[in-house]
């Protein structure tokens, strides 16, 4: 993924129109555009590839089943058009093995969660991040996905995985300051809501960039 505004666009709309003008009005903004369950259950697989023309895409369908069927999802995904996935530490190493074999047949990237940036997080997720840390560097992941919303769990894992890439999201919508989170070792900041829900996304992206200046 290029490195040029660290951001990273979560497009959460559920129109293909919608997501397909915001892409190309914003593109300029961010160094890839993050999709998931929202737009693709919506407009379907095919809009993947119709992003991917506009921008570099990773699929957020958090992957988190047994080895075959994370294969399964992770290939569909790839296919269509996706340069990077993000999956699921919790469902093992096996698990997360086969989502890494699929990025490297497709010569994509790998993103493991470690711990959410929603309050709910604390109860399950922030115990065991550490764990999924060093797992996400045991298969070799590209990077992992750490919260914006606590810039201190972001240099914890930082501490764990080396020069592996993290993104973060949690800035905008969630609170997390954007400034904060590139400070205590994230690569990429991941922003939906505080965009595309904005009267003036452009607008709002050039703010948001300028706080990282
Ligand atoms: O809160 P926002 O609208 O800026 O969107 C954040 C995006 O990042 C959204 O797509 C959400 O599903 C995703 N995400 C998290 O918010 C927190 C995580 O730990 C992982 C992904």
């Amino acid at each position: 993924m290029k490195k040029d505004t660290r951001l990273i666009l979560a497009l959460d709309v559920t129109s293909k129109e919608q997501a397909l003008t915001l892409a190309e009005e914003l593109q300029g903004y961010f160094d890839a555009i993050k999709i998931g369950y929202p737009l693709i259950l919506s407009a379907g697989l095919c809009v993947v590839k119709e992003i991917s023309a506009i921008s570099q895409v990773i699929a957020d369908l958090k992957v988190a089943d047994i080895p075959n069927t994370n294969r399964l999802i992770c290939e569909a995904v790839l296919d269509a058009g996706a340069s990077g996935i993000i999956a699921q530490a919790f469902p093992g190493k096996d698990s997360l093995l086969a989502c890494k074999e699929s990025a490297s047949a497709f010569g994509a990237d790998l993103f493991v969660v470690t711990e959410m940036s929603h309050p709910g997080a604390h109860l399950f997720m922030a115990p065991l991040a550490e764990k999924m840390a060093h797992l996400a560097a045991e298969v070799d992941a590209t990077g992992v996905v750490a919260p914006a919303t606590r810039p201190d769990r972001i240099r914890l894992i930082r501490s764990i995985i080396g020069d592996r890439t993290i993104i973060s999201p949690g800035v905008g919508a969630q609170g997390g300051s954007a400034a904060a989170a590139l400070k205590a070792g994230a690569d990429y900041l991941i922003a939906g809501r505080s965009i595309y829900e904005a009267k003036r996304p452009a607008e709002s992206a050039e703010r948001l960039l300028k706080t990282l200046q």
